[in-house]
């Protein structure tokens, strides 16, 4: 009821980014807005045109079906759409999707009056995948260098343009990134578990307030970060795993070429050993 009560309260006009009162309304729970029809239509135009290039292919098991990019030799020009030019509609399409989500979430958060930390956040994984399919293919010159788009054939990408680059793991860009991922997951493991052990107690049990969430890290380790400081960490750690991913992938065959095992020989070459 209480939940009732609120949505009346800031179901109201206003807040839009673009198209003033026109789009400004619900269906059902969703708020629709501008940006929510932008989205409908280049997400139903992209997954229409990926169905397309798969009746071309004729390849309709799931894991096989690929929207592959132009061959090399198309350079960054416009390829005939069997050829990949239908990849590069559907990147299109997608990057248009993604960013009218996010700027759908810029105009609920508006509603709402909170801030952008969500779509700024968003806007990371947006900027990983346009690292991925547009920054990195124009620096290298050939929209080629974009992923496949494709269950199995994204993973033999992955696989490909690892090896390229000899071990991949020893780039540092990518360590920094792996170490991100791992201590956002270990910061979620505690965090989740720390609140279900305060707020979910057993049957008779009174809720426990954060002063025992805070006792309990202070007892174990000697410090809590504390309720909000916690939400700042987990932010922190999660974007700087997009960032640092996004940073791993564009310097590979931009501002280093060879193989990433030879980076490691500014360490071997310094004066004193
Ligand atoms: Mg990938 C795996 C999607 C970029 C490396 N990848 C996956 C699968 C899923 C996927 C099929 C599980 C992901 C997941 O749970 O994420 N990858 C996917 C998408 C993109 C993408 C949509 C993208 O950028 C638009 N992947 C990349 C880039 C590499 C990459 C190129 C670095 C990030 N990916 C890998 C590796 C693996 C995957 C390595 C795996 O082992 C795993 C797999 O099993 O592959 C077979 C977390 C997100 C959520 C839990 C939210 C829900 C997301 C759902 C599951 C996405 C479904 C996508 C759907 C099949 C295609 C949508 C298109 C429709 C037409 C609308
Ligand atoms: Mg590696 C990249 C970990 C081994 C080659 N590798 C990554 C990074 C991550 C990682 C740091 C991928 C995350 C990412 O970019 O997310 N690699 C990792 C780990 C190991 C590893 C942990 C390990 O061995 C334990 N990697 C190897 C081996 C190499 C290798 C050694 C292969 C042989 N690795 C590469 C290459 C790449 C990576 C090459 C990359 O390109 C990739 C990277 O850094 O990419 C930037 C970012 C997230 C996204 C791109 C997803 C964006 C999602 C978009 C915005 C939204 C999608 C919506 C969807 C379509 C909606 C679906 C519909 C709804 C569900 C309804
Ligand atoms: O709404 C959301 O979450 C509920 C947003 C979202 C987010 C958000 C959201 O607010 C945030 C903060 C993040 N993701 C953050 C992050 C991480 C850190 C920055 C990072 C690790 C990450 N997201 C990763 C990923 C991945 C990975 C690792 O692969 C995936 C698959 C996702 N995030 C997925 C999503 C969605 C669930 C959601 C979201 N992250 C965004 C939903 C959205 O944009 O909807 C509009 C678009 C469509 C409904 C479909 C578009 C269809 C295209 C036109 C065609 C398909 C093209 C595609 C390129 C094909 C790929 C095929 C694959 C098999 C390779």
């Amino acid at each position: 009821m209480a939940q009732l009560t609120f949505e009346r309260k800031y179901r109201v006009r206003g807040g839009t980014l673009v198209g003033g009162d026109l789009f400004d309304f619900w269906v059902g729970p969703f708020y629709v807005g501008f940006f929510g029809v932008t989205t409908l239509f280049f997400a139903a135009l992209g997954t229409a045109l990926i169905f397309y290039g798969t009746a071309l292919d004729g390849i309709w098991n799931p894991w096989l079906i690929s929207i592959d990019p132009p061959p090399l030799e198309y350079g960054l020009g416009a390829a005939p759409l069997a050829e990949g030019g239908i990849w590069q509609i559907v990147t299109i399409c997608a990057t248009a999707a993604f960013t009218s989500w996010m700027l759908r979430e810029v105009e609920i958060c508006r509603k709402l009056g909170i801030g952008y930390h969500v779509p700024v956040a968003f806007g990371v994984a947006i900027l990983a995948y346009v690292t991925l399919v547009i920054i990195r293919p124009v620096l290298l010159g050939a929209w080629g260098h974009g992923f496949p788009y494709g269950i199995f054939s994204h993973l033999d990408w992955v696989n490909n343009v690892g090896y390229t680059y000899g071990n991949f793991h020893y780039n540092p860009a990518h360590m920094v990134a792996i170490t991100f991922f791992f201590t956002t997951c270990f910061a979620l493991a505690l965090h989740g578990s720390l609140v279900l052990s305060a707020v979910n107690p057993q049957k008779g049990e009174p809720v426990k307030t954060p002063d025992h969430e805070d006792t309990y890290f202070r007892d174990l380790i000697g410090y809590s970060i504390g309720p909000l400081g916690i939400h700042r960490l987990g932010l922190f750690l999660a974007l700087n795993a997009g960032l640092w991913s996004a940073i791993c992938i564009v310097i590979s065959g931009t501002v280093w070429f060879g193989l990433w095992v030879d980076w490691w020989y500014w360490y071997v070459d310094l004066p004193w050993w």
